[in-house]
């Protein structure tokens, strides 16, 4: 059986399951129509103008230190753009998405955090480093993930479409991280190097289809060499149970968050 759409569901084949658990990712085609993409489009654009208030760091470049001028962001990074803008809580994307969560991790998962990800044109820094999100994240009992990165434009490896070491999800141990500009009070961003054992596979997606990653699958994606954004959208679930004990440290995926929550986890995941 293929993938489809029937309203708010997404029906995830067999196949792509198991790939989602034994490779930490997967490639799911049209999770949203053209229709449903146009839909978002809009507001998306109007966010990255700045139409849309976003405090402090929660408007920031993922491609160096927060000292950058917006004019010369390389990855413009919008945190929570639903806290920001309360009417896109429960649009299509969130439907759909938390349909196929429930799939690929089971019941109980809920919105940890979105993100708006916008690689300018010609910026070939617009770089994400290697790195596991668990070493962003907190420590909890359930580590259930399905981080979604839709697609607003098709994403090739010319303008950095994401790309997955297969199967390091199944590691024992996280891997070393460190961080990429400064300390975590000059940047959020972490990154680790690749083993000379990794084979990393780059999944260009088309307009509407997303990639969901765990995780503790290493991920990362290159610069942008061409004339056009590459626009991405990303919702990710956790299980309630651990978006609660986030919740009661303080931890909200916001820059925003205080010094001493982001000092509690980040490079010192590494030990993890
Ligand atoms: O947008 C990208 O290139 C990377 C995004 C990412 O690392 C993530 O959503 O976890």
């Amino acid at each position: 059986m293929s993938n489809q759409i029937d309203g708010d569901e997404y029906r995830i084949s067999e196949e792509d399951k198991d790939h989602f658990a034994e490779c930490g990712y997967v490639h799911l085609r049209g999770l949203l129509t053209a229709e449903d993409v146009s839909e978002l489009e809009g507001t998306y654009d109007r966010f990255l103008r700045r139409e849309i208030e976003v405090p402090g760091k929660d408007y920031c470049d993922m491609a160096g230190d927060y000292g950058r001028e917006p004019e010369d962001f390389s990855i413009i990074n919008v945190m929570l753009p639903r806290r920001y803008y309360p009417q896109w809580q429960g649009n299509i994307f969130e439907r759909r998405a938390a349909s196929a969560a429930r799939q690929l991790c089971g019941d109980g998962m809920a919105i940890d955090y979105d993100q708006l990800l916008a690689k300018q044109p010609y910026k070939e820094d617009a770089v994400f480093a290697w790195h596991q999100d668990m070493a962003y994240w907190p420590d909890t009992p359930d580590t259930r993930t399905a981080t979604f990165w839709l697609a607003i434009d098709d994403s090739t490896i010319a303008n950095g479409c994401m790309r997955f070491v297969p199967a390091t999800n199944r590691e024992r141990e996280l891997r070393p991280h460190t961080p990429q500009f400064g300390d975590r009070g000059d940047s959020h961003a972490l990154g680790t190097d690749l083993m000379e054992s990794d084979e990393p596979v780059p999944v260009p997606i088309s307009r509407g289809d997303v990639t969901v990653h765990n995780e503790r699958v290493m991920h990362g994606s290159g610069g942008n060499s061409t004339a056009g954004f590459r626009r991405a959208y990303v919702i990710a679930f956790r299980s309630e149970d651990t978006v609660a004990i986030e919740r009661q440290l303080g931890f909200t995926h916001s820059h925003n968050d205080s010094g001493d929550v982001l000092n509690q986890v980040g490079v010192e995941g590494q030990t993890r």
